[in-house]
């Protein structure tokens, strides 16, 4: 029976299967990377809800294991030399599992780093500035009466929705025909933007064609349609 005793996170949210990769999260836009990723890798998991409303991530079992206070993390009990893994930040836990399976990353090298500089957009790029335009537009920031803030994120974002827009004009999926970790990545914000953020309008999302048409076809796959759900909501 495998022993996750060392991670001080299983105190607080003690594992029923230790053998199994134990996932701490919340089905947000960064949470729904990891828990899509591992209903289309088939990998057995355990999910344990982490209450960001309650500011479950800052006492000290949580970060024990991210000490940036954020979900995702995992630990994968099963990890390099067979020996048990933490990790923390979606991207890098996105590359672990597809290093790890074989799966949603491409093997030609050239095409495998074209992956990451999408999934570092994304991580770079998507997620922050998409994650600002929430904050002005539906939360605190939709008080300030200084607009300025808010337009400048949804300038942004905007653009930024220009560059996947191009990209995906001749491409099912970010890399082409091949679904990766860079999509991955990137649905769950694309969604979360329009649809939770409700800032469809502000961005002029109605004039893309592409972005829209991939953001379908992508939340029409079943593991995705499971992974939104994960962990279930406190
Ligand atoms: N770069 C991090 C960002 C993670 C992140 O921002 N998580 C948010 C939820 S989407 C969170 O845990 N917020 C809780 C808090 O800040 O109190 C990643 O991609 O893993």
């Amino acid at each position: 029976m495998t022993d996750l005793s060392a991670f001080p996170i299983t105190k607080r949210w003690p594992a029923q299967h230790p053998d199994r990769l134990q996932l701490y999260s919340l089905p947000t836009p960064n949470g729904v990377k990891v828990s899509i990723m591992l209903e289309e890798i088939g990998l057995p998991y355990e999910p344990h809800t982490i209450d960001i409303g309650k500011n479950e991530t800052w006492g000290p079992e949580f970060l024990s294991l991210n000490p940036n206070g954020k979900i995702p993390a995992i630990i994968d009990p099963d990890g390099p030399d067979g020996k048990p893994l933490g990790l923390f930040e979606s991207g890098a836990i996105l590359v672990y599992l597809a290093e790890k399976t074989g799966k949603f990353l491409p093997k030609d090298p050239a095409r495998r780093y074209e992956t990451m500089a999408w999934v570092f957009f994304q991580m770079a790029a998507v997620g922050p500035m998409f994650g600002q335009v929430g904050f002005f537009h539906k939360f605190a920031g939709k008080d300030y009466e200084d607009k300025r803030p808010r337009d400048r994120y949804v300038a942004e974002s905007k653009r930024l929705l220009g560059v996947l827009e191009t990209r995906l004009a001749d491409r099912d999926w970010i890399m082409g025909d091949e679904y990766t970790i860079a999509d991955i990545a990137t649905l769950g914000w694309v969604r979360n933007l329009v649809g939770f953020y409700g800032a469809g309008d502000l961005v002029d999302y109605a004039s893309l064609k592409h972005v829209p048409a991939w953001l379908e076809r992508g939340l029409a796959r079943p593991a995705v349609q499971r992974g939104l759900e994960i962990p279930k909501r406190p």
